[in-house]
């Protein structure tokens, strides 16, 4: 059993309230389907009610410190040197077309750093959880990297910039650098769970371009308290701010770099 900080027992009680609304609407998705209006409507409002719970059950626990929310932004707080950011469902497509890969994201930023992490995927009731300096755990089992240090035994993850996005000629010419060198890839549809399934061992590396703070702010401990490396795809500490982030342990990371470096100068 590992044992959590006040901080994360709180964040794991608010996760698994959340979680029960979404799992009970995701049972809802394949009776909506069907009908005329589809799931959208309903799928965004599971995402507001399960944002609003975490709020609640976050604000109730800890008054005072700030908020950056994919659906509601950011709220702040009287403390300015803590912050929570939360995605309440990850990987909504997924969500939306009943394929159970998704999760509740919550992040603690301490003056700047990410100090503890979730990661919760409620039908799986996988729950992935760190803190800084206190290790990674997946349901209290301790996790780590995977210690494979060559790409071409490796299955390495990646992001797909959808409809609407820029990067697709840009990603294409990384997915064809990277598809020639390593044992598999795979795309989930879910940024946060990547980053758990790095620190969990079971993929190799991931890397994804234009993502948002809440989407990785959790992972991004998970992947380091792991053991493992995380980057921009430029090598520097920026993921947050830059939505481009490189993940895996320290030789596939640097690894994955240059070969992303290279398709780029490249392409
Ligand atoms: P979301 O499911 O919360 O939207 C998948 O590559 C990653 O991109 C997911 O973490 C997903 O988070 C994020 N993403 C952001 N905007 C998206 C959009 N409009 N469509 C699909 N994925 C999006
Ligand atoms: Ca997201």
């Amino acid at each position: 059993m590992s044992r959590h900080s006040p901080a994360l027992t709180v964040m794991i009680a608010a996760a698994r309230k959340a979680a029960r609304g979404l799992q009970r609407d995701f049972g809802e998705v394949e009776n909506l389907q069907v009908s005329l209006k589809g799931p959208g409507d309903f799928v965004s409002n599971a995402d507001r009610k399960a944002e609003k719970i975490l709020f609640e059950e976050l604000s109730k626990a800890r008054p005072g410190y700030g908020f950056l929310m994919e659906e509601s932004g950011t709220v702040e707080g009287p403390d300015k040197s803590h912050r929570w950011i939360i995605d309440p469902l990850d990987g909504t497509t997924n969500f939306l077309h009943g394929i159970p890969m998704f999760a509740i994201s919550i992040g603690l930023e301490r003056d700047g750093q990410i100090v503890a992490a979730l990661v919760y995927n409620p039908v799986t009731d996988e729950m992935f959880v760190a803190e800084k300096g206190g290790g990674a755990f997946l349901n209290d089992r301790r996790i780590r990297v995977a210690s494979r240090r060559d790409l071409a035994q490796s299955v390495v993850c990646c992001g797909i910039p959808h409809l609407g996005r820029p990067g697709h000629r840009g990603f294409l010419t990384e997915l064809s650098a990277v598809m020639n060198e390593v044992s598999g890839v795979r795309r989930t549809g879910s940024a946060a769970l990547d980053l758990a399934y790095v620190a969990a061992g079971r993929f190799d590396a991931y890397w994804e371009a234009a993502l948002s703070a809440w989407d990785i702010a959790a992972g991004i401990l998970l992947v380091r308290e792991a053991g493992g490396f995380v980057s921009d795809i430029d090598g520097s500490d920026r993921m947050l701010t830059t939505g481009n982030i490189i993940a895996g342990n320290d030789q596939l990371r640097s690894q994955l770099e240059k070969l992303l470096k290279k398709a780029r100068r490249e392409g």
